[in-house]
């Protein structure tokens, strides 16, 4: 990639931290998108001379990111890209970084510091193993039962929850806020389900505690963090002189919204742009379905076509109407005011977001996980315009391309795997249908992904059939072009 950028702060990549911090927050999930993310609010806090709030960071299954953070004294450039400049910035707030599996014992001491006030989750959307329709844990689910019958040994996100409050509890801690930083609707709800779905099986003395010292407040997060490759270590290396493992590439865009319900000290986070407001609900609302739906749609059309990132996708012309022509007639109806922030101004950032050609981000890592991923992002508003009686053809067209891409084929014929926690209920399906119309209703029929009303909706039914005859028959581009598709779209 041809980088014509120009800006660079005086701060020589990895350097130690200027001031050491005081660890004052555990993080579960020690992925690029916490170090570009909640990383770098903490970094300014530590930056304006408030060293209480470094950040204690477990990994839950991988070593390979613990490992190259520890060798770097846990210090890694964020590489900040923007459309014509650019920023290293060497990241000092993380005071240490962790493998839950070869560090239980003091991660367990990480839950009991009392001077940890925050808790902070990225775990992506799968790591919560919550079960919508239960509202709790998915039971079924064998990584759970693995947790259940040894919750000594808690590997999943539920499991550790409660086994490291539980441990808070009795050591006499104090309080503590636990903030969710995944793409979930109501994400502090969902992780209060899932800790308090494990504990009532396995620590029934903590329930109450839970309701007593720790609050869940849900929180929106906004900043797009494409995966690092051994071609951005080694442009970095050329540049600066220096090999850094863990860095992270970043746009410029950053947001972090978390709803004003802490147990006890809260982190002075609104001093270096945090807003702290009543409820999250409008703000994720419009996150995900101006910024999460649109980049999925992209991801799956754009990767069918043969795409292979989205700044690609969204440049030709015909994908780039049919998103715009998404936002407008099915998402920005749907969306919420907020005093300062337009959503069409938002909506149309987006898409230029998209189009920032120093950020590679895969149009696979986008398309992953759309079972879940689907449910946050499309959905919701697809059940809001039911409900009206309408049934928007862009939302039945992201579906099909949903579908589409699950044949593990793009239009050109090249095989890739799909990479989905229902993988196999989607398999299962799949090889069982006879036909379009048998695909399209089998996988509808998947009650986890589909409530029965968008199920059983017979003209949404139809409308995504036909799409999804046509991507698949004509291909993406020719499909889209057609005049049969175009007509679809005035029916609507
Ligand atoms: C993306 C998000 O990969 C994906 O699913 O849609 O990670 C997106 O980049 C972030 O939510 C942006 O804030």
């Amino acid at each position: 990639m041809a980088l014509t950028l120009t800006r660079t702060t005086d701060d020589p990549p990895i350097s130690a931290p200027r001031r050491p911090a005081t660890t004052g927050v555990l993080h579960l999930g020690l992925g690029a998108f916490h170090r570009a993310h909640q990383a770098f609010y903490f970094d300014r806090l530590l930056r304006n001379g408030n060293v209480d709030w470094g950040v204690a960071s477990v990994n839950l299954r991988s070593p390979v990111i613990v490992e190259a953070m520890q060798v770097q004294g846990n210090a890694y450039v964020r590489w900040e890209r923007g459309r014509d400049a650019e920023e290293f910035r060497t990241i000092g707030a993380v005071t240490g970084s962790y493998h839950l599996p070869s560090s239980r014992d003091t991660v367990r001491d990480l839950f009991c510091d009392p001077r940890i006030r925050m808790l902070t989750i990225t775990v992506s959307e799968k790591g919560y193993h919550f079960d919508p329709a239960a509202e709790d844990i998915d039971v079924g689910d064998p990584d759970i039962q693995a947790d259940l019958s040894t919750p000594h040994l808690p590997t999943t996100l539920p499991a550790v929850l409660a086994w490291g409050l539980d441990a808070r509890r009795q050591s006499g801690a104090g309080p503590i806020t636990v903030v969710s930083c995944d793409n979930y609707r109501r994400n502090g709800h969902v992780v209060k389900s899932v800790a308090e779905g494990f504990s009532r099986r396995c620590y029934p003395d903590l329930t109450e505690w839970l309701d007593e010292a720790v609050t869940f407040p849900s929180s929106m997060v906004d900043t797009i963090v494409p995966k690092v490759t051994s071609d951005d270590i080694a442009e970095f290396a050329r540049r600066t002189g220096k090999t850094d493992r863990a860095m992270v590439i970043c746009e410029d865009y950053i947001r972090w919204v978390i709803e004003d319900d802490f147990a006890g000290k809260r982190p002075p986070l609104d001093t270096v742009g945090v807003e702290f407001v009543a409820s999250i609900d409008p703000y994720e609302t419009n996150k995900l379905l101006l910024l999460n739906a649109p980049h999925s749609a992209l991801a799956y059309l754009g990767h069918s076509a043969g795409f292979e990132y989205v700044h690609e996708a969204v440049k030709v012309p015909l994908l780039n109407r049919c998103l715009g022509q998404l936002l407008s007639e099915a998402l920005l109806p749907v969306a919420r005011d907020i005093a300062g922030t337009s959503p069409i101004d938002y909506g149309a950032r987006t898409l230029n977001r998209f189009a920032n050609p120093n950020i590679a981000y895969r149009t696979r890592q986008v398309a992953t996980d759309g079972s879940l991923k689907l449910q946050q992002r499309v959905l919701p508003a697809l059940t809001w315009h039911l409900s009206r009686g309408q049934v928007p053809d862009g939302l039945s067209l992201v579906l099909a391309a949903w579908m589409r891409f699950l044949s593990g084929k793009t239009d050109r014929g090249e095989a890739y795997e799909i990479s989905d926690p229902m993988t196999d209920a989607i398999t299962e399906r799949l090889e069982r249908a006879v036909g379009y119309d048998d695909a399209v209703a089998k996988l509808l029929s998947i009650r986890a992904i589909f409530p029965e009303h968008i199920a059983q909706n017979e003209e949404l039914t139809a409308r995504i059939t036909r799409h999804f005859i046509g991507l698949t028959e004509m291909g993406t581009l020719r499909w889209l072009r057609s005049e049969e598709a175009q007509e679809n779209w005035k029916t609507a």
